[in-house]
């Protein structure tokens, strides 16, 4: 409920779909603030550990060569602001894009379970490790919007 971080990464297949400023649009319209931003190819160790909880699963080793591809990079951020990790699931939309609400990222955009476009955090530990494992410190900023009163009082 409070002010929190959340990581957000545009997939692949969203980056070939050209659905980059899209999704910037829809959280930085809402008021969330972009507090790190980096186009990268995940290393193999990278995408498996960051979707570590799905080993078990079959569609795994193809996510992850999905990731990893490099026909596209990753686009992934870091978002601000309060409630932004439950907000930020709800723009993206449902894990299946034909469960997606119209209006939600994956909802209006996508139609398979498997190139559904973007990546948010689904917890407060979620994004905690998630910011951890694709980001340095140093590359997470720390600023204010001039006009925060307007958004956040
Ligand atoms: P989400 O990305 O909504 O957090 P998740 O964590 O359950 O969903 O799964 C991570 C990704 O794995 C998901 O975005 C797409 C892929 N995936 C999940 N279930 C799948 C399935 N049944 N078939 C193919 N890919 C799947
Ligand atoms: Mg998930």
């Amino acid at each position: 409920g409070g002010v929190e971080r959340t990581f957000i990464a545009i997939k692949p297949d969203g980056v070939q779909r050209g659905m980059i400023s899209e999704v910037i649009h829809r959280f930085e319209r809402k008021g969330y603030k972009l507090v790190a931003i980096k186009a990268i190819v995940p290393p193999k160790a990278l995408a498996e550990e960051h979707y570590g909880d799905l080993k078990a699963r079959p569609f795994y080793p193809g996510l992850v060569s999905y990731m990893t591809s490099g026909k596209a990079p990753v686009i992934a951020m870091v978002w601000e602001g309060v409630d932004v990790i439950r907000q930020g699931r709800r723009i993206i939309g449902a894990t299946n894009p034909l469960d997606a609400e119209p209006g939600s990222i994956r909802g209006d955009y996508t139609i398979s379970v498997g190139r559904n476009a973007i990546h948010g955090s689904d917890s407060f530990e979620s994004a905690t490790i998630e910011i951890g494992l694709w980001f340095k410190p140093e590359e997470v900023y720390n600023w204010q919007f001039a006009h925060a009163e307007w958004i956040e009082s």
